[in-house]
């Protein structure tokens, strides 16, 4: 809406989305890699990386917001829905949230509702190319409605599960629910 604000409390607008991770950018051979959805679901799955290029994709823009306080609006994200995994595997009524892991170890986890959201994509593109490797290629999440820390680089597996599995900086202080338009920064 016209009267809203664009930009959530406290964040600034960064023209270039810089690259921040902890680790190392993983390598990507097409051959060997594949993402495992299982857990609270009713026909876990394995994907290799054709099959996942293969399910209908969209590209949805949307702002991005990190919590340490930086901005980058209008990415134009090419990927597919997580809804659209989420009806391949189909959750069982228990499964309320799903934890997602990477490459690396690095893990986040969101309420499945939060997940089903139409803008929260697993993507492989940005802005008409191919998301380059720094930035989480071949696959990485993306939660604009979140602090970008939820929207974890090289995704290798989702597990749905019952309780909420705490991701890598949500155990070390950061707020779980993550909001940035309730500037949920710290837990
Ligand atoms: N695998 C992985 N994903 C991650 C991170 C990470 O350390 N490892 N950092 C998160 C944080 S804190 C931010 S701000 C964004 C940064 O994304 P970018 O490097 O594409 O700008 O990635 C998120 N996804
Ligand atoms: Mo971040």
């Amino acid at each position: 809406m016209a009267d809203e604000p664009r930009l959530p409390p406290g964040q600034h607008v960064i023209d270039e989305l810089p690259v921040l991770h902890v680790g190392e950018v993983p390598a990507f051979d097409a051959e060997k890699w594949d993402l495992r959805i299982d857990g609270e679901v009713r026909h876990p799955r394995r994907l290799t990386y054709d099959e996942v290029r293969a399910l209908p994709s969209v590209i949805d823009t949307s702002d991005f917001h990190c919590v340490e306080s930086w901005s980058r609006l209008g990415c134009a994200w090419d990927g597919l829905r997580f809804s659209e995994i989420a009806a391949l595997v189909a959750p069982t009524e228990r499964a309320r949230f799903a934890t997602v892991g990477c490459d690396g170890g690095y893990t986040t986890s969101l309420p499945r509702a939060d997940l089903l959201e139409p803008d929260v994509l697993l993507a492989w593109g940005l802005d008409g190319e191919l998301l380059k490797p720094e930035h989480g290629f071949p696959l990485r999440l993306v939660v604009p409605q979140k602090y970008a820390y939820k929207s974890a680089k090289w995704v290798r597996w989702i597990r749905f599960t019952c309780e909420q599995e705490l991701g890598y900086w949500e155990a070390r202080g950061y707020s779980n629910s993550a909001d940035p338009w309730r500037e949920e920064r710290r837990a």
